[in-house]
């Protein structure tokens, strides 16, 4: 929550804002920061900005070594298959043991710590689609801050569509859950489903601020908004509002964006322990999140579970298009729940949407015996469609 920022610290922020060059934007921050009146309401918002600062740094020095040498480890894994997940957590947790017993990965497990570098993929096959799993190094305590390569952790987190918590039930369970669940959230990186969000796109023109309606205001008017972005000096924007926003909600946004990944949380080595109290502990830990507890190193069935448990958590939709006089395909197009007919038309083809006439459907979604539906049909996992244009 952010309150009463003074008019020259908002006007400050309104700078930088507007700069690019990292070392002017890392001056104006430390001028922001000492313009801030410190006080709880403001503490939130102190750390966060003292973390981009704190990145920033990390960013020029980077530069400065890349000028220097060309080429070190990359974090960046390119997404392949249906969802990329990232398998995080503390060291030795059995990341590279879950890869390897639900995965084609052929990455080592090693019984020392912090072996795993850099993030390693693999993918998990279920039913007809595959899910990437990738193995990001550790995360420790202040990895929000930059220790053990934390913001390029952290980042390859940032870049998953979701998130998969991988803890020791014989070491911590509870407290690591913690920790990470911590160390991500410091890191405007959400486990649990906001309430409500909002996006501010700032216009270089125009003076009126415009709204794209996913959600309702809570607490607030349009004029309050209009009221505060103006104290940014920020006159024209287009503002999207998902859920239910309060002007808090507004204020956050233009502060760093927090993203929501989807999240499930995983005790390992459940052959070392099966005491239930301690399951019954990491479940508490973990909670709202959902929590599995395995064994890497007796997986059983693990690879099923484990698909079903991140079809259902990541809300995947297939469905599978035919054309006139044919068989439907066999690979199915991944979408995500109440993605609809337009959406679809738009990841087949742009022409395809324009040129939309209607649909028919058949499978879980069809209401009608001639299954005809427009734009706006909400689809079901395992339909099949066959546009008309
Ligand atoms: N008993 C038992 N040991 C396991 C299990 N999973 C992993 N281990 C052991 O735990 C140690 C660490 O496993 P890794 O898979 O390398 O762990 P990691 O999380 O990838 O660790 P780093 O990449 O080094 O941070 C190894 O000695 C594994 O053999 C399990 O389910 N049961
Ligand atoms: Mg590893």
């Amino acid at each position: 929550m952010v309150t009463n920022l003074p008019p020259d610290a908002k006007s400050k922020w309104n700078e930088v804002t507007q700069t690019r060059n990292p070392e002017t934007r890392l001056k104006l921050m430390g001028e922001f920061l000492s313009m801030v009146p410190k006080h709880k309401g403001t503490d939130k918002m102190c750390s966060q900005v003292k973390r981009q600062m704190a990145q920033l740094r990390e960013e020029i020095e980077d530069k400065k070594k890349a000028a220097k040498r060309r080429s070190g480890p990359s974090y960046f894994v390119e997404k392949a298959g249906a969802a990329q997940v990232a398998v995080v957590g503390p060291t030795n947790a059995g990341r590279s043991s879950l890869l390897r017993a639900v995965t084609n990965s052929s990455v080592e497990p090693a019984p020392w710590p912090f072996s795993t570098r850099v993030p390693t993929p693999g993918m998990l096959p279920y039913e007809d689609i595959q899910f990437q799993l990738v193995e990001v190094p550790p995360i420790v305590e202040g990895s929000s801050e930059g220790r053990s390569d934390g913001f390029q952790v952290l980042s390859a987190a940032r870049n998953s569509d979701g998130i998969i918590i991988l803890v020791d039930l014989t070491d911590d369970p509870g407290g690591n859950i913690l920790t990470v669940t911590r160390e991500l959230e410091n890191s405007r990186i959400l486990t649990a489903e906001p309430q409500g969000e909002v996006e501010v796109t700032r216009r270089g023109h125009g003076s009126d601020i415009q709204y794209i309606w996913e959600g309702e205001l809570d607490g607030c008017t349009t004029d309050d908004i209009a009221g505060l972005l103006r104290e940014y000096k920020i006159r024209s924007a287009l503002v999207r509002i998902r859920g239910r926003v309060t002007l808090d909600t507004v204020e956050d946004a233009m502060f760093g964006n927090a993203v929501y990944r989807p999240t499930l949380v995983i005790a390992n080595k459940a052959d070392l322990s099966s005491d239930p109290a301690v399951v019954e502990s990491v479940r508490a830990s973990a909670a709202p999140l959902e929590a599995m507890v395995v064994s890497a190193e007796n997986p059983g069935d693990l690879k099923d579970e484990l698909g079903a448990k991140l079809f259902e958590l990541l809300g995947i939709v297939r469905v599978y298009t035919k054309q006139p006089g044919k068989e439907a395909a066999e690979a199915p197009i991944v979408g995500h729940r109440g993605m609809n007919v337009g959406d679809l038309a738009k990841l087949i083809h742009s022409d395809f949407y324009e040129r939309f006439k209607y649909a028919r459907i058949r499978g879980p979604s069809a209401k009608f015996e001639s299954g005809r539906v427009g734009i706006d049909h909400v689809l079901m996992d395992g339909d099949i469609v066959q546009f008309h244009t």
